[in-house]
């Protein structure tokens, strides 16, 4: 009884004294901890009315759209609607953007690429690819819309490795992620896939001055899975690499049958020498597109091997190092491009696919970083460190680009991230400061909002030493890559100056203007809002007549936008101050339908309505009839 009196007593004296001594220490971490929350709030905090200091870019996925935030606020400011309708403001209503989409109503973006002059953002367009449907579109940054989809390209399925711009805006690449039998239309059994279907990697033309894209060239390759791409620079400009897994050309369960090797590649090709091989006439039409076949023209590719299965591969800021990153390795292989071309110039090569040479992993491989599990994707800083994403461990790794290629910090990110993107962190010039996890899991670090969660994106502080967690936010799905923009790079429009950015000659400019005009069963209409009506009032047509509506809002000041919406007719447009939009649509439904502004505008909001009037066919044809009776 005493011994067991005795052995609390001791048990007490000990927590007590391990009281004091923690206690102080406790109360120390606690404070520690609130100073850095403080901090980090104020390192995010940018007041009500002020701008944030770069503009964030982040693809939507299969949202088809990219989403514009503000960093370090993380504050959601825009949706450009790229690939899929958005009633918000009138895409894919309008007969330009309607044309634009074509058939599709959906596409999945996955790598935006700002245009770039001499490997740095100018920031004139972005350029975004649709993985499913295969096309890029361009988005002006003027104004903040899509003014142009290119494609379905020729002869690929899964435009994944895409929309990478080279370092002078001559091209946006482009890449078969399924190889297909080509050109489309082809009928080939899957069974004779090693044989009959074929891997592409190409580019898009991009015009410097106007950004408008045409036919580029395009590289036949053996059929594997290509993957990510990214553009050579500086030493390395004038080259295009692409990840590649399944070199084993497997069908079936491609997560058994295409991880059977040790190594994939990452394919190197020569667009300078691929513009000189086309212009010897050394292509093949496949398609409508010309196509190189690169097991027959020497020079302008070669395969690099890479650790299995890679995912993303990123070019070092000045251009020597190329970066693997094998998702099935713990690692990332670093490759450099003056070993890579002193290992062509002196045929160190270790076998071939299909022809082309594959050059000798020992000869070109100068580092295997040790980042951690499930590397996808690296970006860059401005103090010569690389920053990995490790999409297994849910980490982001530091590490120095150079001997001795040392992880030198790690941070947990939650959960999954895929991407990442610092601050102009793909350029020749990263400005480091910070970055952004594209994390593809958030489960439940929020309101909880049913069985799916959304992504989340994490900002991270890349200033100091130690990288810090800031702040989170919840993106709309799904952000692949993003890009990070310095504000003062963009030189965004305030309104569509008539007559300078409005040379549209069916605009009008006033009430007086405002008409509607009959030719056979067309219907055409010149219409314009300004606060607070819309002219004319009243359109009149017959049921079964084409009507056309050439709609102007004669705003002249920022944000001063009005709606135009029939109902029941579908339709929804939204032009900003001083645009000219056209709606153009079959008048079947007879009747009176409402049209009105569906953008609260002003005090007098409600009053900005007006009524298309529907003759039913069979008024219209007695009158008609009645017509012809009484001047015979
Ligand atoms: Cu890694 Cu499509 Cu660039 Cu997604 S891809 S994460
Ligand atoms: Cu115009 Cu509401």
């Amino acid at each position: 009884m005493v011994s067991k009196n005795l052995k609390f007593l001791w048990v007490m004296v000990f927590f007590l004294s391990a009281g004091l001594i923690f206690l102080p220490a406790c109360k120390k971490e606690g404070r520690k901890a609130r100073s850095e929350i403080e901090e980090a709030a104020l390192k995010q905090y940018v007041p009500p009315g002020e701008w944030d200091e770069y503009y964030l870019f982040m693809s939507g996925g299969h949202s088809g759209q990219v989403y514009v935030y503000g960093v370090p606020s993380m504050r959601h400011i825009r949706t450009i609607p790229v690939f899929a309708p958005y009633p918000a403001t009138g895409y894919g209503f309008d007969k330009e953007s309607k044309k634009m989409l074509g058939e599709f109503t959906w596409g999945d973006v996955h790598h935006p690429a700002p245009s770039e002059t001499n490997g740095e953002y100018d920031g004139r367009w972005l350029f975004v690819n649709d993985n499913a449907n295969n096309r890029i579109a361009r988005i002006d940054l003027r104004t903040f819309k899509t003014v142009e989809i290119y494609g379905p390209i020729p002869n690929i399925a899964g435009d994944h490795g895409s929309a990478y711009i080279t370092p002078n805006t001559e091209y946006s690449l482009f890449a078969t992620r399924f190889s297909i039998p080509i050109p489309k239309g082809t009928y080939a059994p899957v069974e004779e896939y090693a044989t009959r279907y074929k891997g592409i990697v190409g580019a898009v033309k991009i015009d410097p001055q106007t950004g408008h894209m045409s036919e580029g060239w395009q590289v036949l390759l053996p059929p594997f899975n290509y993957d990510l791409g990214d553009a050579g620079k500086k030493v390395s400009y004038g080259w295009a690499f692409w990840t590649c897994y399944n070199s084993e050309r497997a069908i079936g369960k491609l997560e058994v049958t295409a991880s059977q090797k040790e190594k994939d590649y990452i394919v190197a090709v020569n667009w300078k020498e691929v513009e000189k091989v086309i212009e010897q006439g050394k292509y093949e039409m496949i398609g409508g597109a010309k196509v190189v076949d690169a097991s027959k023209v020497t020079g302008i590719a070669y395969f690099i091997p890479c650790g299995k299965s890679p995912h993303g591969v990123d070019v070092s800021p000045s251009g020597e190092y190329i970066i693997g990153s094998g998702k099935l390795s713990p690692t990332v292989s670093v490759f450099s491009f003056s070993k890579f071309i002193k290992a062509i110039e002196n045929k160190d090569f270790e076998g071939e696919e299909d022809g082309i040479p594959v050059v000798k992993f020992e000869s070109v491989r100068v580092a295997e970083v040790p980042v951690g599990l499930g590397p996808l994707h690296t970006q860059f800083d401005d103090k010569g460190f690389a920053y990995t994403s490790l999409f297994v461990e849910s980490a982001v790794a530091k590490w120095r680009v150079g001997p001795p290629w040392d992880v030198v910090d790690k941070i947990p990110v939650a959960y999954n991230i895929g991407h990442l993107t610092a601050a102009h962190g793909d350029t020749v010039s990263p400005h480091g400061k910070w970055l952004v996890a594209c994390n593809k899991l958030s489960k439940g670090r929020h309101l909880p909002v049913g069985p799916s969660q959304p992504e989340s994106a994490q900002l991270i502080d890349i200033s100091g030493e130690k990288m810090k967690l800031i702040a989170e936010a919840y993106p709309e799905p799904e952000p692949h890559y993003a890009v990070m923009i310095k504000r003062d790079l963009l030189k965004p429009i305030e309104v569509y100056v008539r007559g300078v950015d409005n040379k549209d000659p069916n605009a009008i400019w006033s009430e007086a203007e405002a008409r509607q005009e009959r030719k056979g069963n067309v219907v055409e209409v010149w219409a314009m809002v300004v606060r607070s009506y819309i002219a004319p009032y009243k359109i009149e047509c017959e049921q079964g007549d084409k009507v056309i509506i050439h709609l102007t809002n004669i705003e002249e000041m920022r944000d001063e936008i009005h709606g135009f919406a029939i109902c029941e007719y579908n339709i929804n447009v939204v032009p900003d101050p001083g645009e000219t939009v056209h709606i153009e649509f079959i008048a079947d439904k007879p009747g009176v339908f409402p049209y009105y502004c569906t953008n609260f505008c002003s005090a007098l909001h409600q009053e900005m309505q007006g009524y298309l009037v529907v003759k039913p066919k069979r008024i219209a044809r007695m009158e008609k009839g009645l017509l012809a009776l009484w001047k015979p």
